[in-house]
């Protein structure tokens, strides 16, 4: 297949084999052979813009924000600010003190969790999340139904690994409190229809959060379109650093929330009697922040809008249909996953293989892809399997490297067939 995509649209050319040459990584060998990166939902590697930023960081800028008055203090807080203006207007939010910086999209489910949910959740309250999410976006919502006395409920899926939509229309109701809800399966690739879903909830003035973790780096997102009230993402998994994410959240919410954390630059005054709180967005972030993140986030979120958005979700659509033809083609191989919305994720299971044997095997031929149930238990044991094999791909993967992938799963199913 032809690896030059023209958007007619966007009138951009997308020359893979030129983006590629961005990313180091991608030409390495692993156990002598070419390496063929399918681990992308995992995290995604990083553009040498991103990692040229944080060398140049720590090399040229490095210094503490928000408190020195001296050049260098000024120049980092400069970069730091100017990251946080790059990921509102990438995600359309209205308000720039609306984008809070946290270590990613876990510790951003577990602020507005653990803030909003204790402030707001009593006895008998439920909180909505659906049979697809990842243990990020159930265990805090656990732990804070533990607390406050809430009870979590569950959206089903189907055998395709879709939401069964009547079965959330049901669970709806005057006692629910709070939605969360992952916009792309991490496990299934399945892209849950999170417009009907916010739509519906705000009718009976239920707040709603996105789980983002998957859909960042894949769809265009517009949180004053969605209207969500709060959107949670990870940075490495957009082509930026790791430890740092962003949690999105409607500043009429954010402002009636308490802090998450205590300590320097959450704080407009302290005395031992009483302590006055910082405005937003600075109230949700406590102590010195991962600002070589943020500003590699910055840069990552750029990157990405240089090709364009819009262009790499087509691209990627262009190479999951691909992936799927050919893997759906081995009578031995079961995708997981069947949904009629999918972003570039393929889980599968092979007849008489375990995972962990496919995973073990594809590595020797330089292929990474991922193995186990991708901290998603609920949704192995709705299928009643163990663990999958996931392969994930992103912009730079090429056809031929789905190639590679096809020719060596052949491999797996006649060694164990
Ligand atoms: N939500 C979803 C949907 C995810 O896929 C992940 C990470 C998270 C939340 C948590 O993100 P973190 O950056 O805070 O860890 N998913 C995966 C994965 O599929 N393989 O490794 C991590």
């Amino acid at each position: 297949m032809e690896n030059l995509f023209i958007d007619i649209t966007e009138k951009k050319i997308f020359d893979v084999e030129k983006i590629r040459k961005d990313f180091p990584i991608l030409s390495r060998l692993v156990h002598g052979k070419k390496l063929v990166y399918f681990d992308n939902a995992a995290t995604t590697q990083k553009p040498k813009q991103v990692i040229e930023t944080i060398q140049n960081y720590y090399s040229n800028l490095n210094s503490n924000i928000h408190r020195g008055v001296h050049y260098l203090s000024e120049a980092a807080t400069k970069e730091y600010e100017c990251a946080r203006k790059i990921i509102q207007n990438f995600i359309n939010a209205k308000h720039l003190e609306e984008i809070i910086y946290t270590r990613g999209t876990t510790e951003s489910i577990n602020l507005v969790a653990s803030s909003y949910g204790y402030s707001n959740f009593k006895e008998g309250d439920e909180i909505l999340i659906s049979a697809m999410e990842h243990h990020s976006n159930i265990v805090p919502w656990q732990i804070i139904c533990q607390r406050t006395g809430a009870k979590l409920k569950v959206i089903p899926m189907n055998d395709n690994g879709e939401i069964i939509i009547e079965e959330f229309d049901k669970l709806l109701n005057e006692k629910t409190k709070f939605v969360s809800i992952v916009h792309v399966s991490n496990s299934l690739g399945t892209i849950n229809p999170i417009k009907y879903i916010i739509d519906k909830a705000h009718r009976l003035d239920i707040p709603v959060l996105v789980d983002a973790a998957q859909s960042i780096q894949h769809l265009k997102i517009d949180v004053q379109d969605l209207d969500c009230d709060f959107l949670a993402f990870s940075g490495h998994k957009i082509y930026g650093p790791t430890g740092i994410g962003i949690l999105y959240g409607k500043k009429k919410h954010l402002i009636e929330m308490p802090p998450y954390q205590g300590g320097g630059d959450m704080i407009m005054s302290v005395s031992f009697e009483k302590t006055i709180y910082n405005e937003l967005p600075y109230k949700f972030e406590a102590g010195t922040p991962n600002i070589a993140g943020v500003i590699g986030l910055g840069v990552a979120i750029r990157y990405v809008n240089n090709i364009g958005i819009e262009v790499i979700e087509k691209y990627e659509k262009e190479l999951l249909d691909y992936g799927s033809s050919l893997l759906s083609d081995m009578p031995e191989l079961k995708i997981i996953g069947n949904a009629a919305n999918k972003a570039s994720v393929i889980s599968f299971i092979i007849d008489n293989a375990h995972p962990h044997d496919v995973g073990t095997i594809l590595d020797r031929e330089g292929i990474a892809i991922r193995t186990g149930h991708h901290c998603t238990e609920p949704v192995m044991r709705r299928f009643n399997i163990p663990a999958t094999s996931r392969a994930s791909f992103s912009f730079y993967n090429t056809f031929e490297e789905i190639d590679v992938l096809a020719k060596s799963l052949k491999k797996v199913i006649n060694l164990f067939n």
